[in-house]
C-alpha cells in the first residue's frame, strides 16, 4: 500500500472513531409510547422526554413501525402511505417533541426493508424456506418487482411527510441458505444465468 493510501486509511479510522464515540444513542420504540388511551398515551411521551432530558443522549432511533406480535415484522406503522394500515400518525409528532424539548441532535426513523407483512388482499410473494421451514422474520420476496415498488413506495410515503437525519434499517435483510426458494426468486435467478452465460 502507497503511504498516502495508508495515511488516507488512518485518516478515515480517526474520523469513524471521532463518530462513534461522539454518539450518545437511545432507542426508543414506538409501541411502548403507543397506547389506545391518549391521556396514556400523553403520560409517555411525557416520561419519554423527561428520560432523554435526564439521560442526554445526542442521537435517537425511534421506531417507526409497529409490532404488536412480537415476530419482528412489521403489522402496522406510526405514518401514513400507500400500503401498510397506520395504527396512528405518531411519528412525527414524537420527532418534533423529541426537537423541540431535548438537546437530541440526530432522529433516526428504524425500519424494516423486507420484514413488512401487509394485508394478505394484497397477495404478495413472501421469502420461501426449500424445506418449507418458518424461519427468520417474515418477510417480502426482494425478487418480486411488485414488492420492490411497494417498498419503495413506502419509504417514498415516509420521507416526504417525515422529517429525519437517516434511517436505521431493521436486521432484516438477510436470505439464509435455503431461502429464496420461492417461484419467483427462482424464475428471477434462471434469468440472471442465462444472461451470465450469453455474456460469455
Ligand atoms: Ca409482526
Amino acid at each position: 500500500m502507497e503511504k498516502s493510501d495508508t495515511t488516507q486509511t488512518i485518516k478515515t479510522e480517526q474520523v469513524k472513531n471521532i463518530r462513534i464515540e461522539h454518539m450518545r444513542i437511545m432507542h426508543v420504540d414506538l409501541d411502548y409510547l403507543y397506547d389506545n388511551n391518549k391521556v396514556q398515551q400523553e403520560h409517555n411521551i411525557s416520561a419519554l422526554i423527561q428520560r432523554i432530558q435526564k439521560l442526554q443522549p445526542n442521537t435517537i432511533f425511534l421506531q417507526a413501525f409497529a409490532d404488536p406480535d412480537a415476530n419482528g415484522s412489521a403489522n402496522l406503522v406510526y405514518f401514513k402511505n400507500r400500503h401498510i394500515p397506520a395504527l396512528e400518525d405518531l411519528f412525527q409528532p414524537v420527532v418534533k417533541q423529541i426537537k423541540n424539548q431535548t438537546s437530541v441532535q440526530h432522529v433516526y426513523a428504524w425500519l424494516p426493508l423486507l420484514a413488512w407483512e401487509l394485508p394478505n388482499s394484497e397477495q404478495l410473494q413472501y421469502v420461501e424456506h426449500s424445506l418449507g421451514k418458518n424461519e427468520g422474520y417474515i418477510r417480502l420476496s426482494p425478487f418480486s418487482t411488485k414488492n420492490q415498488r411497494i417498498i419503495e413506495e413506502i419509504f417514498t410515503d415516509f420521507i416526504q411527510n417525515n422529517s429525519v437525519d437517516g434511517v436505521l434499517y431493521h436486521d432484516d435483510i438477510t436470505l439464509s441458505d435455503y431461502e429464496d426458494s420461492s417461484e419467483t426468486a427462482r424464475l428471477c435467478c434462471t434469468n440472471l444465468s442465462v444472461k451470465a452465460f450469453s455474456a460469455i
